[in-house]
């Protein structure tokens, strides 16, 4: 078409293609003109969400022009890309990340107070992008951040939730569960591409088919299908024009009603099957750490690894290429076990469709894909029912069964007649009904596997992936330890911080080299500089004050210590420990005299974080430490000694508030179940200190700080077995100050001790699955060893300071570039702004 065109109309395109400028007058014309055009307002009716509104369209004007440039020169040159599937990502709030990514929020800022707004407030608009659980969501968008800030080619592949991680209030004490409907006002932050839709098939059966050369052919015939329509967010990385790209899944009837029931004239039928066809994208599972095995969920998953694959070969047969070239082009990283069907789907796709032998197939599968495990926990292992599966995936299920055949032949070529062998490592499970392994199908299918921390990339050579480990060798088993984006999480979050660095080192090139924070720890001497960093923390503490103020209509006095464990609620991250812990506190104080008083450390203890809707045990942790909170906060002989609040409904965006603020923070999990963590990362880079197990990421956060600057505690991973079997099988004792804890309770302390009967259960001797009596002592002792330390201002700064100036390993930068080097092979391919939008 364009070649037809004349010289004029190419002229005037270009003309007028030419990207807007970024001056203040240009912004604010921008903005003014989406008030009172596409929001159809105008000054005398406008509010902070309108200004939100249009100030998010005009940096959405600019985002989608970087975008485009993005992929336009992407398409040309064509490198090799990495697609990273995961069924989540948290991506929270996201308008003051891409300005400030894009380097456009000083002129923002300064545009909307002339207009009469004010940022920080028109910012607190914006609703959370909350596709996700918890760590695992949140690294992928902490890594789709860095992919784009380090200019690699990397799309993000997930689905479209309409409702994402429920929203959760606290009733009486217990935590309610309401939909986030996050779409219910538009969402100026994804681009709809209504025209990309591909057709997912369900169901049906498989013909067998020999072909003109006698071999036999499979060809799946599915009895419903689904649309998947493609919604693009762009992901602009910090200080470059590279902008990515992550691209989610909605599910939408297709066009044509489903034919079986349509053709049988049942109209009802066909407009019920439409319906739930929507479904399939309509909420995510909100667990974490553990394995719903809910149809609809397996569908999810086909859904979205089906309709990205499509997507993925789509794109690399717009090259011409050789099939065995295919590796070379494209790496798929798989986030958790979530995606792994993509292995059985491009192998189906190859040899069904494009007429690729077997082992061909296979070679260009295995070189393709490889699979980040994220927990050891067995709750969260997936495993689908092979009845179940082949109702809805009859062909892949035949797939799986010969992935396995072959498979398990070579393990029997390498190591004959062991039965017991093949039997544990075969991807079926010999159960009742049968199950689908897919911790096995992913090792299997990848090249490489790895673990998210150094201890946790050990012990799954250790424990869940043994025998593959003997079996394939070593080097398939590799490290990534975890990082957190610098942007977000201090330069964002953090602006004084953020400035004070910058001022201090004299360049913000930190913030793409966070090694540079080293600088920082020449500055300890530094009186003065201490006393800003210092004054700093507080006012942080100050703004969360009165966050808590508001949600929790709890006073607390910054000047206490603040003492924080957000995260998900779960057993082996034992906020129940915590809240006894904070009982024994309260106990020992409202035993002491005035004068023993005087000597307390003041304390304000903050909980946050959701349970699965499901997990009994867990909502009962919540309940406990809001009837301690009850009791503790109105009790005069505590006065500020001790505070004690849960903030409901934890997110990203309140992580924002909380993450600065903290002196003390809580990673404090049974020793090997924590795969890494990725707060403990957050609170030090933000001078935090942490309190926290041998676990996950916290050995190598010692490592790196030093053991001066972190209250380490408990029992380590390598003990957890022998701890468990002396408990169960030797009756170890209670610890006395912990039977202490729980006779107040039983004696209803705090409310109706009925109500926690349940969750005391689980400390029974022999039960105490986690460890809380075994770490109880050692966790105590710590916390006293944390009061002193506070008590010395001048040397907790001191180790404030060391902890940001020694987390420069702990940027996501620093992640991804190892997975681009060492698992990916791609290289980063810088957009060059040609000016155009
Ligand atoms: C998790 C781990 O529990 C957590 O330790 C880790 O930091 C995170 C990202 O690797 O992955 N695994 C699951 S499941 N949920 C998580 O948050």
């Amino acid at each position: 078409e364009k070649a037809k065109w004349p010289k004029e109309t190419v002229d005037l395109w270009a003309k007028l293609s030419k990207k807007e400028a970024n001056d203040i007058d240009t912004i604010q014309r921008s903005i003014v003109h989406h008030v009172t055009t596409t929001l159809a307002r105008a000054a005398y009716n406008m509010d902070n969400f309108t200004a939100y509104q249009a100030v998010a369209l005009s940096t959405r004007d600019r985002l989608i022009s970087r975008w485009n440039e993005t992929q336009g020169q992407l398409s040309k040159a064509d490198p090799k890309r990495v697609y990273y599937l995961s069924l989540e990502f948290l991506l929270g709030r996201s308008m003051d990340n891409a300005l400030l990514n894009m380097g456009l929020k000083g002129t923002y800022d300064k545009s909307i107070e002339k207009l009469g707004f004010n940022m920080e407030d028109v910012i607190e608009s914006e609703v959370d992008a909350a596709l996700g659980n918890g760590g695992l969501g949140r690294l992928a968008a902490c890594y789709m951040d860095s992919l784009a800030t380090l200019d690699y080619p990397a799309w993000g592949y997930g689905l479209r939730y309409n409702y994402g991680i429920f929203q959760q209030r606290i009733v009486d004490g217990y935590q309610t569960e309401y939909p986030d409907y996050w779409l219910n006002f538009d969402n100026p932050w994804e681009l709809p591409r209504l025209d990309i839709s591909i057709q997912i098939g369900f169901g049906g059966h498989v013909q067998t088919i020999q072909d003109e050369y006698g071999v036999t052919r499979h060809n799946w015939v599915p009895a419903q299908s689904v649309q998947a329509i493609a919604y693009d967010v762009p992901i602009p990385g910090y200080d470059t024009e590279n902008c990515n790209n992550i691209r989610l899944w909605r599910s939408k009837p297709t066009r044509v009603f489903d034919l079986t029931s349509f053709n049988e004239g049942n109209y009802e039928k066909s407009v019920e099957d439409a319906t739930n066809a929507e479904k399939i994208t309509s909420v995510l599972y909100p667990n974490d750490n553990t394995m719903a095995g809910k149809e609809l969920r397996l569908k999810q998953q086909y859904f979205w690894t089906a309709a990205s694959l499509h997507d993925i070969v789509r794109r690399f047969k717009k090259s011409m290429r050789e099939w065995s070239d295919f590796p070379d082009q494209v790496a798929i990283q798989l986030n958790d076990t979530h995606p792994t069907l993509a292995i059985v789907e491009l192998q189906r796709l190859l040899v069904d469709e494009e007429m690729l032998n077997w082992d061909d197939a296979w070679e260009i599968v295995t070189k393709t894909f490889a699979f980040t495990n994220h927990t050891v926990l067995p709750e969260a292992m997936e495993k689908w029912s092979v009845p179940m599966f082949e109702y809805l995936l009859p062909r892949h299920l035949q797939i799986i069964f010969d992935i396995n055949l072959f498979f398990l032949q070579k393990v029997e070529k390498k190591v004959p007649n062991d039965r017991g062998l093949l039997n544990r490592m075969s991807i079926i499970e010999e159960a009742q009904p049968q199950q689908i392994r897919m911790a096995h199908l992913a090792v299997v299918g990848s090249h490489k596997v790895n673990g998210v921390a150094a201890l946790h990339s050990s012990l799954i050579k250790t424990t869940i992936f043994k025998d593959f480990v003997d079996y394939y060798g070593e080097e398939k088993f590799i490290n990534k330890t975890n990082g957190v984006t610098p942007r977000r999480w201090l330069h964002q979050s953090n602006p004084q911080l953020s400035a004070l660095i910058t001022e201090t080192l004299g360049s913000d090139k930190w913030l793409k080299d966070l090694s540079l924070l080293k600088g920082l720890a020449a500055k300890t001497g530094d009186a003065a500089f201490r006393k800003k960093w210092m004054a700093i923390k507080r006012a942080n503490k100050v703004r969360l004050a009165e966050l808590i103020k508001e949600r929790c209509g709890v006073e607390v006095s910054p000047d206490a210590l603040f003492d924080v464990q957000v995260k998900r609620i779960h057993e082996y991250k034992r906020q129940f420990m915590n809240i006894l812990s904070v009982i024994h506190r309260y106990r020992t104080i409202k035993s002491m005299t005035a004068a023993q008083k005087a000597s307390v450390q003041p304390r304000v203890v903050i909980f946050g974080g959701k349970a699965a809707p499901g997990y009994y045990i867990a909502k009962l942790v919540i309940k406990l430490i809001n009837s301690v909170a009850a009791v503790v906060n109105q009790d005069p002989a505590v006065g500020d000694l001790l505070k004690v609040v849960f903030i409901p409904d934890y997110n990203v965006s309140v992580a924002e508030v909380i993450v600065p603020a903290s002196d003390i923070s809580q990673h404090i999990s049974t020793a090997g179940t924590e795969a890494s963590g990725t707060s403990n990362m957050k609170f030090v880079l933000n001078g935090g200190l942490i309190i926290g197990t041998l676990d996950g990421a916290n050995v190598e956060i010692l490592e790196e700080i030093g053991e001066d600057n972190i209250f380490i505690f408990g029992c380590m991973a390598h003990e957890v077995e022998d701890l468990r079997h002396a408990q169960r099988y030797r009756g170890v004792p209670m610890d006395p100050a912990l039977q202490g804890v729980i006779s107040a309770i039983e004696k209803g302390t705090f409310e109706d001790p009925k109500i926690f009967q349940p969750l005391i259960s689980t400390l029974t001797v022999g039960k105490d699955f986690y460890l809380i009596s075994a770490d109880f002592a050692s966790y105590i002792t710590a916390n006293q060893q944390v009061d002193a330390a506070y008590k010395k201002q001048d040397e907790w700064s001191k180790k404030s300071i060391l902890c940001t100036a020694h987390m420069g390993k702990f940027s996501s930068d620093r992640s991804v570039k190892e997975y681009a080097e060492e698992i990916w092979n791609i290289k980063p391919y810088s957009v060059k702004d040609e000016g155009y939008m």
